[in-house]
């Protein structure tokens, strides 16, 4: 019997500055996500989505961390829900929304699990930035820094611990944008970065291969988290922040396809999807493609 896949909405739009990614998980439904997963054999729950409050009914209090108290309250309800997915031994797949998400996400999965997670985060960005090196003051660019413990504490401490990655596990791969002071942080903490540059010389297949390795190494699992923007905006236009020299769509798929073999993959983020800024759906569809190449679905 294949994991039971859980879906879980979070319609969250107060990581980033732009209106519309708050529908991303509507528009994933939309191009039959669960039916598409259930024909490869998985049964699927979909959880229904996480509540968010809108932007209008809230101030920005801090400029350099936007809507961090609702960011923070919106993570904790997230974290919640994939705890208690994982512990019930079913795969989440968290829909966003913006990229903050993964705040929480990220808390749910390796707070189950007993020793360490690794995570291959599937970015054009490292979404590594502070409070102190923020230029937009966006919290949908610093969730991965928090989740190797480094940031402001409300968002590190989500669920009560920190850190929950160690930097030796964690694997960006497809950035071409990355912050002068990010890349100091990423260096420090021990974070390894397969830019487009990387992935042009040796090719995705290579990338893969030491991503899965880095990430697997003594952890208990990895956590994909997938931000469509990794892709290039030709075949993903649907993205707050667009970015050239993307990941090909065959690329997404061969690496959606080498983390499904590994049989190390425990769980993932989709996020940054905004219909709004969409050309038919066609960034959603991408999404959907990705996940179902993740779970296994094979070209013979
Ligand atoms: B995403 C940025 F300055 N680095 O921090 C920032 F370029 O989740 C962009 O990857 C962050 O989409 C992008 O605001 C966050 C900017
Ligand atoms: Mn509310
Ligand atoms: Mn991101
Ligand atoms: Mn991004």
């Amino acid at each position: 019997m294949k994991k039971t896949i859980s879906v879980i909405g979070a319609p969250m739009d107060l990581g980033q500055g732009r209106r519309g990614v708050d529908m991303g998980p509507s528009a994933i439904r939309y191009a039959n996500l669960k039916e598409r997963i259930e024909r490869l054999g998985y049964p699927v729950k979909d959880l229904g989505n996480i509540h968010v409050p809108t932007a209008e009914t809230h101030n920005i209090i801090n400029e350099k961390l936007k809507y961090l108290p609702e960011v923070v309250n919106v993570n904790t309800e997230i974290y919640e829900k994939v705890a208690e997915v994982v512990q019930q031994g079913d795969f989440p797949i968290v829909l966003g929304g913006d990229h903050s998400i993964a705040i929480g996400s990220i808390a749910g999965v390796t707070s189950k699990i007993s020793s360490s997670v690794g995570v291959i985060w599937f970015d054009a960005h490292a979404d590594f930035n502070t409070e102190d090196t923020t230029p937009s003051g966006n919290i949908h660019g610093m969730p991965l820094a928090c989740s190797v413990g480094v940031g402001q504490r409300d968002l590190t401490s989500i669920g009560g611990f920190s850190p929950k990655l160690q930097g030796k596990n964690v694997v960006i791969v497809g950035a071409r944008s990355i912050d002068p002071e990010e890349r100091e942080l990423i260096k420090q903490n021990g974070v390894t970065c397969f830019t487009m540059h990387e992935i042009d010389r040796m090719g995705i297949g290579r990338v893969m291969e030491e991503a899965i390795r880095i990430a697997s190494d003594g952890t208990d699992g990895i956590h994909l988290s997938l931000d469509l923007d990794s892709l290039d905006p030709d075949i993903a236009p649907g993205v707050g922040t667009p970015v050239l020299g993307g990941v090909t769509y065959r690329e997404g798929h061969l690496a959606m396809e080498m983390l499904y073999q590994s049989g190390k993959v425990i769980s993932c983020d989709v996020v940054e999807v905004n219909p709004i800024l969409d050309r038919g759906n066609k960034t959603a569809l991408a999404a959907v493609d990705l996940i179902c190449s993740l779970l296994g679905k094979s070209i013979l």
